[in-house]
């Protein structure tokens, strides 16, 4: 793979719908590195930016839109456990000559030509970490900072089970080179607006938990957002509001998709499962279609919103 990345010209890098800071981290570090090599490089996500990612250098040349997909030799996927996951343009980007899977989950398929998959790894951006070590490039203040997003809000600020030595050592090392914690930190959880705040309050107070109180769901509807002038790309980590509840295995949110919406073709409901580590969430993903990782996994359904709670409160009685 890392011969094939030296010789690569012209380099689409892809990451997962609804991206999060791993996905726009990796994707933005692992570009302006390739850009630092000399190659042609195009940064695509078929969804906007979360704002609070907004600040991150280089996500400015994220773009949605690809209009030929013949022009690229090689692609390089990160953070996606599959290539469905960066949404409709999979199809042609599987037409793209090589392949390169850069990913830490646990459910990958393994697809692509070249793949990168470390399930040890705290985040994609820490594999992209060693990458840019093998290929022995210098990390600018904007790679470390990129990195350093990767890091922080995979291990939801150093606090998951995925929070190991290496999480920290990479953080470090990227501090030195530049990346200023407070900022990051204040730009990622200190810039909400007034509206996702009230849009908190809402959907605090939807929260449902089971009979044996192991299972806890929050939603959020449409009516929400537009009640609240918000938009969908700018809501993130509110699952954990539902898993800091004592007792509880299992926090789930229930998420309305736009009907229409280039993101999400005839999906009704986005679901993010997140687990205190002794139900395997990634599992219940793959039931559904989805994927994850064990702690944290997500799924996307044509059910309606009845039908899946029922199933979801009849699975919380096994648990
Ligand atoms: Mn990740």
């Amino acid at each position: 793979m890392i011969s094939h990345l030296k010789n690569a010209e012209t380099v689409l890098l892809a990451s997962h719908i609804h991206p999060d800071g791993d996905a726009i981290g990796s994707l933005v570090a692992l570009g302006l590195a390739l850009s630092h090599m000399g190659k042609k490089v195009t940064l695509f996500n078929e969804c906007p930016v979360p704002k609070v990612y907004r600040f991150i250098e280089g996500v400015d040349n994220i773009t949605m839109e690809i209009d030929d997909f013949h022009t690229f030799d090689t692609a390089i996927i990160l953070d996606c456990a599959d290539l469905v996951r960066i949404g409709d343009s999979a199809k042609d980007v599987a037409k793209i000559p090589v392949l390169i899977n850069i990913d830490h989950h646990a459910t990958n398929t393994g697809f692509g030509n070249f793949k990168k998959i470390e399930t040890t790894a705290c985040a994609t951006a820490e594999i992209v970490y060693d990458i840019l070590k093998i290929l022995d490039i210098p990390i600018s203040v904007g790679i470390a900072e990129a990195i350093y997003v990767g890091v922080l809000t995979d291990t939801g600020s150093f606090r998951f089970s995925n929070t190991t030595k290496e999480a920290f050592d990479i953080s470090k090392e990227m501090v030195s080179l530049g990346a200023n914690p407070y900022k990051i930190a204040d730009h990622i959880y200190g810039t909400y607006s007034l509206g996702s705040i009230k849009l908190l309050h809402k959907i605090l107070g939807s929260i449902e938990v089971s009979k044996n109180g192991k299972l806890s769901v929050l939603s959020l509807t449409l009516d929400m957002i537009d009640e609240t002038g918000t938009h969908p790309e700018d809501i993130i980590g509110l699952v954990h509001y539902a898993k800091h509840i004592k007792d509880v295995k299992v926090a789930a949110l229930i998420q309305e998709a736009p009907a229409t919406g280039k993101c999400d073709n005839g999906t009704l409901f986005h679901v993010s499962l997140r687990s205190d580590g002794s139900v395997d969430v990634g599992v219940i993903a793959s039931n559904y279609g989805g994927g994850g990782h064990p702690n944290s996994a997500g799924f996307s359904t044509k059910l309606n919103y009845l039908d899946l709670k029922k199933q979801m409160f009849k699975y919380a009685e096994t648990m």
